[in-house]
């Protein structure tokens, strides 16, 4: 007989202080705004990089708005591409593009990527600076790229690509595992000589606020916001497992974690999980099982892809898609209400 599991049509952000265990906005995260901010005089053009599997959570568009109103290219790659659903790449491009008409979307794996197609890209994006209208800039002949965006979606990657790319250096820029690695702005690298191009690293940077607890909590499974509390890392792989059920990743959990079916219950999952993977600890004079340890585990397989390829944003994507939601920055609460998330 097939086996019916029923899985939860929503996530019980109401019963966690989710708020106050997140440390989310580091002191070195304003500066690095002020500094953006500081710079722009100088800059021709800003690449923004973004994780493809979260077209719309962890996005300030307005903050790029307010900052260069339209006056500057603004070019935006959706990197990670090899983690996000392929059904969904265009339509993220298309979401992003009807928010944002003056934003130009393109999408890469950076990590994949082979020195051809890299050549063609940034040719491509070069082509979109140089194009555009410098007017207090023009006479100047040498032209400025800063790339920003949130911690941990790229940007140390694409600028130590680009540097093996055309100054055939090896790679200097240090690229994290962990998020937030680039602290201040970096110092400018000479990626072209016709015509001259300096390319700047900034540091990641994220909202001050949180718009709502599922980008959050988006953010924390994507590794742009750090787990700072070990045992926040059972909650996260209980969200985890809740979008892994929504869109319908069962297989590919049950195959990893040795279950026999699908399931809603972490702590089951995560047993098994550490059964497998012989994460203990001693309590007292026993030895038991670790499951926060297993939950940590699970969260960073889940980030790595092992679960298949996941658009975490899907529901948003969908949503916007049946014309449910007019507003791209609206948010269904877990009371059910819309909310703007602005
Ligand atoms: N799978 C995958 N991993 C990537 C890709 N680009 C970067 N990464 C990884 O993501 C992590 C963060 O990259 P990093 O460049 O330091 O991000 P930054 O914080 O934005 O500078 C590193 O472990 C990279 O190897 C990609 O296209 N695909
Ligand atoms: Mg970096």
């Amino acid at each position: 007989m097939r086996q019916l599991t029923t899985f939860r049509n929503q996530f019980d952000f109401q019963s966690i202080r989710w708020k106050d265990m997140i440390r989310w906005f580091p002191g070195h995260m304003h500066k690095g705004m002020k500094d953006l901010e500081q710079s722009l005089p100088r800059v021709d053009g800003i690449i923004e990089i973004h994780d493809a599997r979260i077209p719309h959570s962890g996005r300030n568009p307005q903050f790029y708005q307010r900052l260069i109103a339209g006056h500057k290219p603004h070019i935006l790659i959706l990197n990670k591409s090899d983690m996000a659903d392929p059904k969904y790449l265009n339509k993220s491009i298309e979401y992003i593009q009807t928010e944002q008409p003056n934003v130009q979307v393109v999408q890469t794996s950076l990590t994949s990527i082979d020195l051809k197609e890299m050549t063609k890209m940034f040719g491509h994006l070069l082509q979109q600076i140089v194009e555009m209208p410098r007017y207090s800039r023009s006479s100047k002949s040498e032209y400025n790229i800063i790339v920003c965006g949130i911690p941990n979606v790229g940007k140390s990657t694409f600028i130590n690509k680009l540097r093996n790319l055309f100054i055939n250096k090896s790679s200097c820029e240090q690229v994290g595992a962990s998020p937030g690695v680039t602290r201040t702005m970096s110092e400018k690298v000479k990626i072209s000589n016709r015509p001259k191009v300096y390319i700047r690293d900034s540091p990641g940077i994220l909202e001050p606020r949180l718009k709502s607890a599922d980008e959050s909590f988006r953010l924390l499974l994507t590794n742009s916001i750090p787990i700072q509390q070990r045992q926040l890392s059972d909650i996260i792989a209980d969200y985890g497992l809740f979008l892994l059920n929504k869109y319908g990743k069962q297989q590919e959990y049950m195959k990893y974690c040795e279950l026999d079916r699908p399931t809603d219950d972490i702590v089951a999952l995560l047993l098994s999980l550490a059964k497998i993977k012989h994460c203990t600890q001693t309590y007292g004079d026993k030895r038991g099982y670790d499951l926060t340890g297993a939950a940590l585990h699970f969260v960073n397989e889940l980030n790595k892809g092992t679960f298949g390829r996941i658009t975490f944003d899907q529901d948003i994507l969908d949503a916007r898609e049946e014309g449910k939601f007019s507003d791209a920055t609206l948010f269904k609460t877990n009371s059910g209400q819309m909310r703007k998330s602005i």
